[in-house]
């Protein structure tokens, strides 16, 4: 198959998970084309059968927000005529969905029918999509979707719970590179950053209000207080700054590092004890698999897909949201020496179902499903 890829490039698990599967197709022979507005972060490898794209928006004075998704649309309809792809997959709905709409239209007045499927992530339901300004753009082009996919059972409810959806979702979760993704031996890592043996706890997120990264702290305090422990905050956003206000106000500041972005987290990974993810909506929880695929226990909060990954009192352990007070105890349970072994064995136990070899053919066989009704419907049109 040819397959166009639009996401959005940046280190977000959207397109993470966009990247990675473009990446996959692309070893199974398809011919994958990402049509992005700068080089997908993950796009770190060579292989003949992917190609990138980019998205040129100039700007002109008149233009207060120069217009990207006419820019999208544009250079989506000139890869899929030059390049003859077969199907456009678009992850996050706003404003890819309706963009890839655009496109489709204008082809159709080629003589070209390029069917579109839609892959919700999460925020662009459950947070940015919901609001007003974008609420209807977002129902019409999921419906006018051809094929639409969902990362999560929970994301799918929340789809059709807040939208009058008309079209089926698939569920299709997330999935992991176990080859990359892997506990690696990095002692000197290890020691230079616990160099008494103390528990090493990590959070990885974008560091957004949803994140909750004030829990990921005030949790950590706790664990502190309680046994020798360091923490290490990857990422960067807007909670960064008052996150290491708050390490300081608590005076923990000389046990917690920020690290900001990195490439390889499954460096740091590697050597975790534990991780920490409290956030208040999570669709699925992208860097929860990652560290259990590490190895890595997981207390997490019990929003959204996260029940559907994290399996309590097995890979770790989850509470409500803001629940400070029990996901510590939880999390002292786990880093218990006794405990801790079968935790971590069994994290990456549940890791091992969503490697990506499971979950490729997912796609593959619902990409067909989709071309084999456009097709379908195409000839219904002609005849
Ligand atoms: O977590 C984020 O804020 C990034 C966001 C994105 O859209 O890039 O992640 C969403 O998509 C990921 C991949 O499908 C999911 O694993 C995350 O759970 C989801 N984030 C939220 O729902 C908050």
């Amino acid at each position: 198959m040819k397959i166009g890829i639009v996401c959005y490039p940046t280190f977000g698990g959207s397109g993470v998970v966009a990247t990675e599967l473009g990446k996959a197709l692309a070893k199974e022979g398809h011919q994958v084309h990402f049509i992005t507005y700068s080089q997908p972060s993950r796009l770190d490898f060579l292989n003949e059968n992917l190609f990138y794209h980019e998205v040129e928006f100039r700007s002109y004075p008149l233009f207060e927000y120069p217009p990207y998704e006419l820019a999208l649309a544009s250079k989506m309809v000139s890869v899929v005529k030059n390049e003859g792809l077969d199907l456009l997959h678009v992850h996050y709905a706003i404003p890819h969905a309706s963009a890839a709409y655009m496109a489709k239209q204008i082809l159709k007045t080629h003589g070209i029918y390029i069917p579109v499927v839609t892959t919700l992530h999460g925020t662009d339901i459950t947070l940015v999509g919901k609001d007003a300004s974008y609420e209807p753009v977002v129902t019409f082009s999921i419906n006018q979707s051809d094929g639409v996919t969902s990362v999560s059972e929970d994301l799918k409810r929340e789809t059709y719970y807040s939208f009058k959806i008309t079209n089926e979702i698939e569920v299709i979760p997330n999935f992991i590179d176990l080859e990359k993704f892997k506990k690696q031996k990095k002692d000197h890592f290890k020691k230079a950053i616990c160099p008494h043996g103390e528990a090493l706890i990590v959070h990885t997120s974008n560091f957004r209000k949803v994140k909750r990264v004030m829990d990921v702290v005030q949790v950590f305090n706790n664990i502190h207080k309680e046994i020798p422990s360091k923490l290490l905050m990857i990422g960067d956003g807007p909670e960064r700054q008052p996150a290491e206000a708050l390490a300081r106000e608590l005076g923990i500041n000389d046990a917690v590092r920020f690290l900001g972005k990195l490439e390889a987290v499954e460096e740091v990974l590697s050597v975790a004890d534990l991780f920490l993810m409290p956030s208040e909506k999570e669709s699925f929880g992208l860097a929860a698999l990652e560290a259990m695929a590490c190895e890595v226990p997981v207390i997490s909060s019990n929003t959204g897909g996260l029940p559907e990954l994290n399996v309590q009192g097995v890979t770790g352990f989850m509470s409500n949201v803001g629940d400070v007070e029990d996901m510590t105890r939880k999390a002292l349970f786990i880093l218990d020496k006794d405990n801790l072994p079968q935790f971590k064995a069994n994290a990456l136990a549940r890791a091992r179902e969503f490697d990506i070899t499971n979950i490729l053919p997912l796609y593959e066989k619902y990409y067909e499903r989709v071309l084999e009704k456009a097709h379908a419907l195409k000839g219904l049109q002609t005849s």
